[in-house]
């Protein structure tokens, strides 16, 4: 199939990148987000999200003419609901987004159409549930329109050149449906494309976020047993991954942003009596924000009244996002706990949670601290010299919860450095 134009509905971290490259790749693409401040924001030429280079493609798009913004679809040959699936109460899968956009797509869908999911979903989704709202059109699934599951794979931080390179599976309804939709996506995808079945496709996106969280449990889990055994995790690891089978991930604070940490439930809801691993790991990251709360309250001697400078707020390195964010759920603890919580995040200076100050710089962080808190590996925190900070503060006693900084180097310039991971 031949595509000309197409309307994305959701703007935010998959959506406007997916519209934007569409739309420099020639297509004539309605970007919909159902936010009008959203809306509002885009058609000024501003941006609500940050992601490398995100503010030029989309400025590209909107100058090509190709790319135009608006509060409601529109008719088109091609749909892609990409919108967030959230969890809601009790850790089950909030589809309301995806039966929104649905139901707003049904009065403008034609025969021939194309509609794609790429909202994260629980095996069945495209079938069970977009379908049949689909075809309140009066058409039918397959017969009369392709209908497609395609997951976003795309790493924060990376999402541009991810989206452009990596593999990208289409799981059709049908076979005619598949081969739409990798027509569709061959306008800018340069990685391989695959075509599925939808239910497939669905599996496949939450097994990859899965299969991280559980070895990222599993590498925590050591974190605990070297702690206890006197040994450095962080050298074990090293060294089992000198064997050729054997790639253990990193221990840390825990899991956080909007996948990993929310995907793997999809899965226990739809069949809790298959997947005891998968909660029991879920839970062991759940758990991991404590394990650093009880490491900085030892180190301290106490938490109440401790002026503690907690580095890096964000979910992962390099990033300015702080949803889900174990190093939040940690300065939270803390704060409640009784320390005075100065945070610094160097990516988003004005984030705002009850109970913490946010510093503006770090000597603001540093100044008056009794302890320090390494709670994310962004690299200009990683590179701060130890002799520097020194300098700026009177805290010796520091927590490494991310194996950033050379323990020989912070200990020669006078600190008691802690190391998740690491017993004594
Ligand atoms: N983390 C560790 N140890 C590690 C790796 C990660 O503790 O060794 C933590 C991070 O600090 C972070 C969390 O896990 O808190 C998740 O970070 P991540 O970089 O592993 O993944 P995300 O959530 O940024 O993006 C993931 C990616 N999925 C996989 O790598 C399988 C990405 O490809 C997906 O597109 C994305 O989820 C998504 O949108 O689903």
């Amino acid at each position: 199939m031949t595509f000309t134009n197409l309307c994305v509905l959701g703007l935010g971290y998959i959506g406007l990148p997916t519209a934007s490259t569409f739309a420099t790749h020639g297509m004539r693409v309605v970007g919909v987000d159902v936010n009008p401040r959203v809306v509002e924001t885009l058609q000024n030429g501003g941006l609500h999200i940050h992601e490398p280079g995100l503010r030029t493609l989309v400025q590209a798009a909107l100058k090509s003419g190709n790319l135009s913004i608006s509060t409601s679809p529109e008719e088109a040959q091609a749909f892609i609901i990409a919108v967030p699936t959230p969890f809601k109460e009790g850790k089950k899968a909030d589809l309301s987004y995806v039966i929104s956009a649905s139901e707003a797509i049904a009065p403008y869908l034609r025969e021939g159409n194309l509609v794609v999911l790429e909202s994260t979903s629980p095996p069945r989704t495209t079938m069970d549930v977009v379908a049949p709202i689909l075809e309140r059109s009066g058409l039918k699934a397959g017969d009369d329109f392709h209908l497609a599951y395609s997951p976003e794979r795309v790493l924060p931080g990376q999402i541009l050149r991810e989206l452009i390179d990596n593999a990208r599976v289409i799981g059709g309804i049908d076979r005619a449906s598949s081969e739409a939709g990798r027509d569709l996506y061959a306008t800018f995808v340069r990685g391989e494309i695959i075509c599925t079945t939808a239910t497939t496709a669905e599996m496949v996106k939450l097994m990859e976020n899965t299969y991280r969280d559980v070895n990222i449990a599993i590498a925590n889990e050591f974190s605990r047993l070297a702690a206890r055994f006197g040994v450095d995790v962080w050298e074990a690891i090293e060294l089992a991954n000198r064997h050729p089978r054997v790639d253990i991930l990193r221990p840390g604070p825990g899991v956080g942003g909007h996948c990993i940490s929310v995907d793997p439930w999809f899965l226990v809801e739809a069949a809790p009596d298959l997947t005891p691993l998968i909660a029991t790991s879920r839970q062991v990251n759940d758990d991991q924000p404590q394990v650093v709360v009880d490491l900085l309250q030892e180190a301290l001697g106490g938490l109440d009244g401790k002026r503690i400078a907690v580095l890096g707020l964000a979910y992962k390195p390099d990033v300015d996002d702080l949803r889900e964010s174990p190093a939040v759920e940690i300065a939270c603890r803390l704060a409640e706990r009784g320390a005075e919580v100065i945070a610094y995040e160097p990516y988003k200076l004005d984030a705002e949670f009850p109970g913490i100050s946010m510093a503006q710089s770090l000597d603001a962080a540093l100044g008056g601290a009794d302890g320090l808190a390494l709670l994310v590996a962004h690299t200009p925190l990683r590179n701060l010299a130890p002799e520097e900070v020194a300098a700026k503060t009177k805290a010796r006693i520091a927590v490494d919860a991310v194996n950033g900084w050379d323990p020989v180097a912070w200990e020669q310039a006078g600190f008691r450095l802690t190391r998740l991971g690491v017993g004594i």
